[in-house]
């Protein structure tokens, strides 16, 4: 794999995905019924035909849309560095101004601006990366793609491919400035060569530009986990968790399963670990505002990357460390052990841990702390940080551990 090409990439860590469409105007329920499945499914799940569906769009008028705000408080209130937002999901509306099908946001709504070039100039504006999710097999507006009208066959799918998917992605790929990621997804059973298409045009327009792996067959340009499953070890290859905050990605007004701001955390901090990406979602709702809640989750753990950033960006995978912590995270980079205190403790206890120690320092402001290795009575190695009275009664700090070694050394268990 092109090194240069992914660097980005692998340094960023941590992104935002955006979900927003049509679906979000119904914020999971149609005519009195509720969706149990993810919001942005609802024209599937509960069988809304494309004529009553194609109705929503004369209703977004995205009177709270801001994508000024969404991206400044992604990139200097929540500490993220790209953004993917759906331009195109499974529904089949386009979310900027298509040249080849009507059916987008600025012909089809009173709104009528195209909301993709507002993320393009905010995006420029603050400097996040931008990512294009795109649905190139599943389109249940066109008779031609994947699941229109239940329909899972191919039917004559070379005429979506023609008419719709390869001009708009077209679109997409020159009209938008610089893209980072082609985010495709659900690639169905499209074949290789399909697959290969789609990549070539990607490859040619912007060859910087990443694709993710959902665009099928193996040719991404890194792994796709499933979403909010997370890998339990480092892996070969360049990979991302998408994931979400409550149980769903397109909005929807009855799911309130919000995950607890230190999940998430603890989620980043194993992710970043183990050498992967975290893209995080929000879904908007159809006046374009985002839930309260995603915003108090992604200002919490905001607030802790932003001040621990030195401990969480530039980090690198390591051999593992043998003990299951409970109590904290460990990342590290060259000459830095960094442990995450994710509970209150009184000291810092790492066994196993063979390095020689030079200092320790808390993260957020530089304070030096007492620390030493030492071997226990046992004969096994230890690193140990003192840590003051007003710590222990802490969480969710970082402490750095300068290393003599460049990296960590962690003796297996042999007791
Ligand atoms: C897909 C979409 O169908 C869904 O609406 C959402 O956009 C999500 C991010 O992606 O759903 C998937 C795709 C792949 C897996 C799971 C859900 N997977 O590989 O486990």
């Amino acid at each position: 794999m092109n090194n240069t090409k992914m660097q980005w990439f692998k340094d960023a860590k941590y992104g935002l995905f955006i979900h927003w469409g049509l679906f979000s105007l119904l914020a999971g329920e149609y005519n009195g019924k509720r969706t149990d499945h993810i919001a942005e499914w609802i024209m599937n799940y509960l069988d809304i035909p494309v004529e009553e569906y194609r109705k929503l769009a004369a209703s977004f008028t995205a009177e709270k849309f801001n994508a000024d705000e969404i991206v400044r408080m992604a990139k200097e209130e929540w500490g993220m560095k790209y953004l993917v937002f759906t331009t195109k999901h499974h529904e089949g509306f386009a979310m900027w101004n298509s040249g080849c099908s009507d059916y987008n946001v600025v012909k089809a709504t009173p709104y009528g601006k195209d909301v993709l070039k507002e993320f393009q100039t905010a995006c420029e504006k603050y400097g996040l990366a931008l990512g294009l999710y795109y649905s190139q097999a599943q389109d249940w507006d066109d008779p031609d793609g994947y699941m229109y009208g239940h329909d899972n066959s191919r039917k004559n799918f070379r005429r979506y491919l023609d008419e719709k998917c390869i001009p708009q992605l077209k679109e997409l790929l020159t009209g938008y400035g610089k893209i980072s990621i082609l985010w495709f997804d659900t690639p169905m059973d499209m074949t290789e060569a399909e697959s290969g298409e789609l990549a070539d045009i990607v490859r040619t327009l912007q060859p910087e530009c990443i694709i993710s792996g959902r665009i099928g067959n193996g040719i991404g340009d890194y792994l796709t986990t499933g979403d909010n499953f997370i890998p339990a070890m480092p892996l070969e290859r360049d990979w991302e968790v998408p994931a979400t905050l409550n149980d769903t990605w397109g909005y929807n007004k009855y799911d309130n399963n919000w995950k607890d701001p230190e999940e998430i955390l603890r989620l980043l901090l194993k992710i970043v670990r183990r050498g992967g990406n975290y893209l995080l979602n929000i879904g908007p709702d159809g006046q374009g505002d985002i839930p309260r809640q995603s915003i108090e989750i992604l200002n919490t753990v905001g607030k802790y990357v932003r001040e621990n950033a030195d401990a969480v960006f530039g980090t690198k995978t390591t051999d593992l460390y043998p003990y299951d912590l409970n109590w904290a995270e460990l990342t590290a980079k060259e000459h830095k052990l960094f442990v995450h205190v994710l509970k209150p403790i009184t000291r810092v206890e790492l066994l196993n841990v063979a390095n020689t120690v030079r200092r320790a320092y808390l993260v957020r402001n530089g304070m030096e702390l007492e620390c030493r290795s030492r071997n226990i009575c046992e004969g096994d190695p230890i690193v140990e940080v003192e840590l003051p009275e007003e710590l222990r009664q802490q969480k969710n700090y970082a402490v750095c551990i300068e290393l003599e070694e460049e990296w960590p050394v962690f003796e297996p268990i042999r007791g």
